[in-house]
């Protein structure tokens, strides 16, 4: 990645990518939750713990690469880039509470109500939801694409989409349901929040029809990848490395791919689907380099 900003074929490098990235969404994220003397103490520390944890920024990082892709500019969506993230992170506080996933540990550290008590994290996730359209609203620009930013991400983040995988997520974790459903909870609990993190950054970037179907064709398969990962590290990670409970899904009898596919076959899935998601992006020629390589790197993560 050149100071520019401009990818350059074969000397793509996603891990100095990744790391300026992570640090320019950090230090966005820093100020975007500095707040005024209105927020208490304790529910500004809440959200910056969890916010500011070390988490991976792929949401952020789709936004910024999907802009570029289309030939936009990358400073122009980190709004954008800023408010998945934060809709992200109020969704895994909230999956960590008691009353859904019921988990201590994540990104490394003690979840969000082991911290700071159930109330504050249920308040904290509140706030970075609120926060993530106010951001959307006043910071991208023109008022027409901010007020199209805020309706896609409103639908991946509501009732039919992470909310409602969410909720089926919850009613099938016992159950030994099939391919299908499996598919259908994760295309929407994450998936969705995969997808509408590239749609942001097409729309900022101002893409057009060949270029936004290119991005949603890559993005349904990277979400899947990524699921079919997350699954496969449950079985076979180590919490340490993952920062997260290992195990936790298998062992509950909560449907997985490996679960259902057989180790080898999920694989098998996942790295089909890679060289499909890749092949998506063709449209986009080299400008889609960071795309390609992140979609390597979600296949091969160990955390
Ligand atoms: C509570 C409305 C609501 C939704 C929760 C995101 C989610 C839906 C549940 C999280 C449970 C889970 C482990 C899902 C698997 C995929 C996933 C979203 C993993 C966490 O994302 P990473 O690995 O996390 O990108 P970091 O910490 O790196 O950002």
């Amino acid at each position: 990645m050149a100071a520019s900003g401009t990818v350059e074929s074969g000397s793509f490098s996603l891990e100095s990518y990744s790391h300026d990235v992570r640090t320019r969404v950090d230090r966005a994220l820093a100020e975007y939750t500095a707040f005024g003397s209105g927020c208490p103490d304790h529910l500004r520390e809440a959200i910056r713990y969890s916010l500011l944890a070390p988490g991976k920024r792929l949401r952020p990082m789709l936004v910024l690469m999907a802009a570029e892709a289309c030939r936009g500019n990358r400073d122009a969506a980190m709004p954008a880039a800023c408010a998945v993230e934060m809709i992200h992170t109020y969704s895994l506080i909230h999956d960590d509470l008691p009353a859904m996933d019921d988990d201590d540990l994540r990104r490394g550290r003690p979840t969000c109500h082991k911290a700071f008590g159930e109330g504050t994290a249920i308040l904290a996730g509140d706030a970075l939801l609120t926060l993530a359209f106010e951001v959307l609203a006043r910071d991208i620009h023109p008022p027409a694409v901010a007020a199209e930013c805020c309706r896609v991400l409103a639908q991946a983040a509501g009732a039919t989409e992470l909310v409602g995988g969410q909720a089926d997520d919850l009613n099938e974790q016992f159950s030994s349901g099939q391919l299908e459903t499996l598919e259908s909870i994760h295309r929407r609990k994450t998936g969705a929040m995969f997808l509408v993190s590239l749609r942001l950054g097409a729309l900022v970037a101002g893409a057009g029809a060949a270029e936004r179907t290119a991005l949603d064709d890559y993005g349904a398969r990277l979400g899947l990848v990524f699921q079919i990962t997350d699954d496969l590290l449950d079985v076979r990670g180590d919490a340490a490395a993952m920062g997260k409970r290992a195990g936790k899904d298998s062992g509950r009898g909560k449907l997985t791919f490996p679960g259902i596919l057989g180790v080898e076959e999920s694989v098998r899935r996942a790295e089909r689907l890679v060289t499909e998601a890749r092949a998506a992006l063709e449209p986009l020629g080299p400008h889609a380099e960071a795309l390609r390589a992140l979609a390597h790197y979600v296949l091969e993560r160990k955390h």
